[in-house]
């Protein structure tokens, strides 16, 4: 049984129906919901903005790997394309956390590794678990305090929007 954070993303096609998909198909299993947010690229590919947000999903029957899993199986039904690296993409699942997990499998690394430098993840995140904490370095850190050391202009990139995920 396993707990897990999921970032949820697109920039390709209709990018809130993309997010709703995931919300619908696990809202068994859904403990929270973010807003949607409307966040510039990271990563320095050139891009449309991203829509993104944070889904805290828990089961008794799913474990770390089967949040992948199922992450994966719905980016392959909003018929994702792996092209690029950091680039476009109809749906992308991430797992932030999963339980207190830590592992640099590369198949699934936890925490994800680039969560903490990431504001279109801690926003969301923090939106919906205000006292969220994630271990980088081997130390566990706020999300609050992660997020206050990244650049004003990357927080600025991240503008919460009207339409929510919820139907
Ligand atoms: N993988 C390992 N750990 C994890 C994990 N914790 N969660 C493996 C999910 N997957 C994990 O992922 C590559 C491999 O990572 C998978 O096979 C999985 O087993 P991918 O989704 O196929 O490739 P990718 O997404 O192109 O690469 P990567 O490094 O995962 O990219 P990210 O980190 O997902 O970044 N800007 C904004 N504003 N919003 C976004 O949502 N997303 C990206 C993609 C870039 N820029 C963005 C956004
Ligand atoms: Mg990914």
């Amino acid at each position: 049984m396993s707990r897990a954070v999921l970032s949820v993303g697109s920039n390709v096609g209709d990018s809130l129906a993309h997010l709703r998909s995931v919300v619908d198909a696990l809202a068994d299993v859904t403990v929270s919901v973010s807003a949607v947010y409307a966040t510039a690229p990271w990563g320095g590919v050139e891009q449309q903005d991203f829509l993104n947000a944070v889904v805290v999903v828990d089961d008794p029957a799913t474990d770390c790997r089967g949040w992948l899993r199922r992450g994966q199986e719905l980016e392959a039904a909003a018929e994702r394309i792996r092209a690029r690296r950091w680039g476009p993409r109809t749906l992308d699942v991430d797992i932030v956390v999963c339980d207190d997990v830590r592992s640099d499998d590369p198949v699934l690394t936890l925490p994800h590794p680039r969560a903490h430098e990431r504001a279109f993840v801690l926003i969301p995140w923090l939106e919906v678990e205000p006292d969220a904490g994630l271990v980088v370095d081997d130390q566990i850190v706020r999300a609050d305090a992660l997020l206050s050391r990244l650049d004003a202009a990357e927080r600025a990139g991240v503008r919460k929007l009207d339409q929510g995920l919820r139907r």
